[in-house]
């Protein structure tokens, strides 16, 4: 016990702390996931042993994300996906997210891609957080209002209206959570178990096969959200450090991934996410009969995917990374049976040469964001000189190096592709209607946290922490 803590009441010791709580539910939801879905199982391993041997042949890297504090989380990192139904499940899933110390970051809106819903990250959003565990959670609300068939609308509303997809248990424990600050270890243990159940998968509908089938010939996605009684985990995500090594040997591993990786092409300096996924399995399922008992039918819902993670842009990065991208796709469309996959790498890669692939080079012309940290040379000459130099001094110096900060969220466009991918889709028809991201805000019950500011955030925290290192001992002139 520390002086600080002399001073706490009992009770307040007692509280875990949500980014434990987060790393108790991600690792219960990979375990659930990995017996629901063994190929899951089967990727998780074929990435630990990729990670494993780029890290042997690349030493810089594993400093890089030893700096960094990404290392020892490599092997449990993910993210997953969830599709909700209505504004009230959102609602509470922001309240859930918070208690595993999860913020929403991001909205994306994949109506211009033909899928009817609109998203957000739940992530931490703290450096310190998520070095602890970055788990993130791509949580999508299914927009009936771009539904065009009334009948339809109204009946996916009735069935949603009557399903409950939390236990009482775990909104008690929210309510424990937001009133008293916190959970102690036997509520935070209750609270893994009873989220958990949120996200199992229901082999029974909520439905009828015709009632199914209705829907499904509306949007597959909403059948997918409206037939079940909860929003299963429909992927997990491991990280990988060579995803195009994954990609290639995931077929002798008995993995058929989708015909192109999503995001920009390999690269020298990663950027932003490179993402892709294994098609979705065609599950039995037993659907509610009309008059009792029940029909045997078969939904596709859950798939796997993996990510290569590389450094967040900057607003003028990104401007340029969207414009290559667009005019990559502009001139070759893949669709989902993969025709002319070979043929847009290749465009991709031609079209992103433009894109500097030097860490100086990005960082020099304001397109990456970058965390600072003294060398061990600048440390050595603390209080050796007479006054602190300008940044690019004292890197010219050696005194101070920089690393790439991760980038924690996702790609539209990708995860359009990633949507389109498993839900067998090939079309890209546009809703009339378009972005909503107040009706988002309003049934979330808070604004989403713009990730830019996040990022440049933590770069201006790591360069004001730097030089304070450096200078600590004297005056800053
Ligand atoms: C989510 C698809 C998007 C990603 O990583 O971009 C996604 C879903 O299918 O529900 O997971
Ligand atoms: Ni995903």
């Amino acid at each position: 016990m520390n002086a600080l803590e002399k001073d706490l009441p009992d009770a307040f010791l007692q509280i875990v702390h949500p980014d434990e709580i987060r790393s108790l539910f991600s690792t219960a939801m990979s375990n659930m996931y990995r017996t629901e879905v063994p190929q899951y199982g089967a990727l998780v391993e074929l990435v630990s042993e990729i990670n494993a041997a780029t890290l042997a042949n690349d030493p810089e890297l594993e400093q890089a994300l030893r700096r960094n504090g990404e290392l020892d989380q490599l092997g449990v990192e993910r993210h997953g996906a969830i599709r909700l139904g209505t504004t009230e499940e959102l609602f509470n899933i922001r309240r859930v997210f918070a208690v595993l110390g999860m913020h929403p970051v991001g909205y994306y809106d994949l109506s211009v891609a033909g899928v009817p819903v609109h998203s957000t990250a739940f992530r931490p959003v703290e450096d310190e957080a998520l070095r602890r565990n970055p788990f993130r959670v791509f949580t999508s609300l299914l927009r009936l209002d771009l539904i065009e068939d009334h009948a339809i609308r109204e009946e996916a509303a009735r069935v949603l209206s009557e399903r409950q997809i939390f236990t009482s248990r775990a909104l008690e424990l929210v309510e424990v959570f937001e009133n008293e600050g916190g959970l102690d270890r036997t509520q935070a243990d209750e609270f893994v178990r009873e989220v958990l159940d949120t996200f199992r998968w229901h082999g029974d509908a909520n439905v009828t096969l015709a009632t199914y089938n209705k829907l499904h010939d509306a949007h597959r996605l909403i059948a997918d959200v409206v037939s079940f009684r909860g929003p299963h985990i429909n992927h997990l995500t491991p990280r990988t450090l060579d995803i195009d090594a994954v990609q290639v040997a995931m077929p002798k591993h008995g993995i058929t991934p989708k015909a192109v990786i999503e995001g920009p092409p390999r690269r020298n300096c990663p950027i932003l996410i490179r993402q892709t996924s294994f098609k979705a399995l065609k599950e039995r399922i037993e659907f509610r009969a009309a008059n009792a008992g029940s029909v045997e039918g078969t939904h596709t819902a859950r798939f796997g995917e993996i990510e290569q993670r590389g450094v967040a842009l900057t607003p003028k990065g990104r401007a340029l990374y969207d414009e290559l991208l667009a005019s990559a796709r502009r001139n070759i469309q893949v669709d989902a049976a993969g025709a002319y996959a070979g043929n847009y790498e290749r465009e991709l890669a031609a079209r992103f040469e433009d894109f500097p692939d030097r860490w100086s080079e990005l960082r020099d012309q304001g397109l990456a964001y970058f965390r600072y940290s003294p060398t061990p040379e600048g440390l050595a000459a603390m209080g050796q000189e007479e006054a602190l130099h300008s940044l690019d001094d004292l890197l010219g110096r050696g005194y101070l190096r920089f690393d790439p900060i991760t980038y924690q969220d996702f790609l539209p466009v990708s995860a359009a592709g990633i949507f389109q991918s498993n839900l067998g889709m090939n079309e890209t028809q546009n809703y009339a209607e378009r972005s909503n991201r107040e009706a988002f805000e309003k049934a979330l019950g808070a604004k989403v946290a713009n990730e830019l500011d996040l990022y440049a955030a933590a770069q201006q925290n790591s360069i004001t922490g730097a030089l304070a290192q450096l200078s600590s001992g004297r005056q800053t002139p």
